[in-house]
């Protein structure tokens, strides 16, 4: 995706026809030669699920005034969190962006606390004092979700340091938006990342917009992964639509980290459905209905809910009987935060500094 000022060149038949080609063999098997067993994709499927039916429920429940404040929803980029964590060990450190729901559930936080955090309940993962941006789960090495662009990229080295000072053998994985790829702190970051051999994987998750500007017009190099090379660090780019390429390209990584303390930068090409928060429409003026629709053709859920079912691991009737499911979970999660107390006004001035 290099810019240049030179007009593009069209394709011949010769390079069509070699192109489609190339897909068939491609398209072919995309299981083969995949570490992950029947259970273990069907386990990915029904993450990508559940995130999707909860950001569905989310957004219900911030029209009817439920959720205040802020609200960034993940439809559509489920696969890069789902994709993510099946390469990574319970034990792994996560931290992200405030885009963050479902990088929250995936690392194993209960649906109930999730939801009731976001209702700020006392109950939810951060004692109703984050909301939607800050879930936390320590235990579950859930290091938030970051209101700050780019402020937690330096955090995820901090924990990557942390590791390998302790010879604990744990990978940090650090998502973020392209647009916080632009804030110093990135550079900085990586420059000490590769300078100190830290198990660190960086994930930009390129939805192709920072709230409503296209990444063409904020980058001067649109391949945001080889920016790395001026770190000398492996670098790659993942198709964030497509959960198994995920899951390939992030286990690579996060190998070659916990190994041989080698970073790496993923740039996961991905899109949002929806718009930038709740408060914003869906396409706005910044992109048109029609992008969004051809978008919606390479649904990461749809898609493997297809290849499944194409290779015998998952009927349609089970997919039909794992919704049911799940939309029961996301509603029991409404009825716990509706149920829930807020917190009281003393933790007002709590858990504001470390004891
Ligand atoms: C340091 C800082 N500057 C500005 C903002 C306001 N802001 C909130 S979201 C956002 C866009 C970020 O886009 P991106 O990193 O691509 O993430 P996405 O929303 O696409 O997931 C901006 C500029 C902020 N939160 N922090
Ligand atoms: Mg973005």
């Amino acid at each position: 995706m290099a810019k240049s000022a030179a007009p593009k060149k069209k394709q011949t038949n010769k390079t069509q026809d070699k192109n489609n080609r190339q897909k068939l063999v491609d398209q072919k098997n995309p299981l083969e030669g995949l570490d992950l067993s029947e259970d273990k994709l069907i386990r990915i499927y029904r993450e990508m699920l559940l995130i999707r039916r909860f950001e569905e429920k989310a957004a219900q429940m911030y029209g009817m005034e439920k959720i205040m404040g802020f609200c960034h929803l993940y439809n559509g980029q489920e696969a890069v969190a789902v994709g993510a964590n099946a390469a990574m060990r319970e034990t792994d450190y996560m931290i992200t962006a405030y885009r963050d729901h479902g990088h929250a559930l995936v690392k194993g936080i209960p649906a109930n606390e999730v939801m009731a955090e976001l209702f700020g309940k006392v109950t939810g993962c951060s004692r109703g004092k984050g909301g939607s941006m800050h879930l936390f789960n320590a235990e579950k090495r859930m290091m938030g979700g970051h209101a700050i662009v780019g402020g937690h990229i330096p955090l995820a080295a901090g924990f990557a340091f942390g590791s390998k000072y302790k010879a604990e053998q744990d990978v940090t994985v650090c998502f973020f938006g392209e647009a916080a790829a632009n804030q110093g702190v990135f550079h900085e970051t990586l420059n000490m990342a590769a300078l100190w051999k830290l198990p660190v994987v960086y994930i930009c998750e390129n939805n192709r917009y920072g709230m409503g500007t296209a990444f063409e017009r904020a980058f001067a190099v649109w391949d945001i992964y080889e920016r790395a090379s001026a770190y000398d660090m492996p670098r790659a780019v993942v198709d964030g639509m497509d959960v198994l390429d995920m899951y390939r390209k992030t286990k690579e990584a996060v190998d070659r980290a916990r190994e041989e303390h080698i970073p790496t930068l993923l740039e996961a090409r991905t899109y949002r459905f929806r718009g930038h928060s709740m408060s914003d429409p869906i396409h706005g003026h910044y992109r048109t209905k029609d992008e969004v629709e051809e978008m919606k053709a390479k649904d990461p859920i749809l898609n493997f809910g297809t290849l499944l079912n194409k290779e015998g691991i998952f009927s349609e009737s089970d997919m039909k009987e794992m919704d049911e499911e799940i939309k029961k979970i996301v509603n029991e999660s409404i009825e716990f935060a509706e149920k829930s107390e807020e917190p009281p006004l003393e933790d007002l001035y709590t858990d504001v500094y470390v004891d």
